[in-house]
């Protein structure tokens, strides 16, 4: 089912899915086997979450944060038939050079994959005399290429569009601080050739405490955007600084189809907020953090991956209209 609204994208029947649960009234649900992915699903594993797939082959392929058991972050890439069971490499992704010549990086944790054209990019943030945007592509999630990182030190949660917007690519991210940043806004930069970054120009800041408490002291781009009827679809997280510390939800927000620096909505409410135990028990209790999105045009069905606790990985499932109406309704743009 679709509803009224016709959805534009790629059909994608075999996406991974489980109808929303008797009596549940919510516009999005977990997966009722989270969390899909454990912490200790390879030998060197002390966590693994905030992770990306997308659709590759007959199945699946994605980059996986597993942090190792010395809680050094790295990158992983993994394969699946069916989008919720994960075959993990045991080795870091290692990187050729790609469009200019091997630059350090001392960690990189949180990627994002998007296909444009003709190739998967991955973005992640890279540690780089502190956090910033790595850049690379892949043709087979076997070769990696890395790429000029896209920003100067201090900045996360890289996302990109998957499509060029006026003949140009165009990535979301957060300016940051070092350390466990207690602002950020998201912004949008485009670029000619994945290599040289301007046009930086502000999406969305943090709400005015208290209109909207659970997003008002940072937030960040989550999964690539999703293009829809309406405009671009996009997951994100929002924070909130309790006398605990930061509390992790996740909301979401549609951009302007031609303008994606113009948010046309925004939701007031979460529509995932840490509840079930896995997502406020792990090594960063009360963290949902999503970093990818799977979509089926032709039914409607967007499923959601997402970090949770700092520990494992689960999935949400909705129906984009039901998003967008949602996100219309609650809007607090
Ligand atoms: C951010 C990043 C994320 C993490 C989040 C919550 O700064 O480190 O990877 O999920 O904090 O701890």
């Amino acid at each position: 089912m679709t509803g009224k609204l016709k959805m534009e994208g790629q059909p994608l029947a075999g996406l991974p899915w489980e109808d929303r649960p008797a009596g549940c009234k919510d516009v999005m649900w977990r997966y009722s086997a989270n969390p899909i992915i454990g912490r200790y699903h390879i030998p060197s594993s002390n966590s693994i979450f905030n992770s990306a797939v997308v659709p590759f082959k007959d199945g699946y392929a994605g980059v996986f944060r597993c942090d190792n058991k010395a809680v050094q972050m790295n990158i992983f890439a993994g394969f699946s038939k069916d989008g919720i069971n994960w075959d993990i490499e045991h080795e870091p992704i290692r990187f050729k050079a790609g469009n200019t010549e091997m630059i350090d990086s001392d960690y990189k944790y949180d990627p994002r994959v998007t296909w444009i054209e003709d190739r998967y990019w991955i973005t992640w943030c890279n540690g780089y005399h502190g956090p910033t945007i790595g850049i690379a592509y892949t043709f087979d999630f076997k070769e990696f290429f890395q790429c000029e990182n896209a920003f100067l030190p201090f900045n996360r949660n890289g996302v990109l569009f998957p499509q060029k917007i006026d003949g140009k690519y165009a990535m979301l991210s957060r300016p940051s601080d070092n350390g466990h940043t207690p602002f950020g806004d998201i912004y949008i930069s485009y670029s000619p050739d994945m290599k040289y970054w301007g046009e930086h120009r502000c999406v969305m800041k943090v709400t005015p405490f208290p209109e909207s408490a659970w997003q008002c002291t940072k937030i960040g781009a989550g999964s690539v955007p999703i293009l829809t009827e309406e405009g671009w679809l996009m997951f994100y997280h929002g924070v909130i600084t309790t006398c605990n510390g930061f509390r992790y939800s996740m909301g979401a927000a549609i951009l302007d189809k031609d303008n994606p620096a113009k948010v046309l909505y925004r939701t007031r409410a979460y529509l995932l907020a840490p509840a079930a135990p896995y997502e406020m028990q792990g090594d960063v209790p009360n963290v949902v953090f999503p970093c990818a999105s799977l979509y089926d045009a032709t039914t409607g069905r967007v499923a959601v991956y997402y970090g949770c606790a700092d520990t494992v990985v689960g999935m949400a499932f909705g129906y984009a209209h039901e998003i967008i109406e949602f996100t219309k309704k609650n809007n607090i743009v």
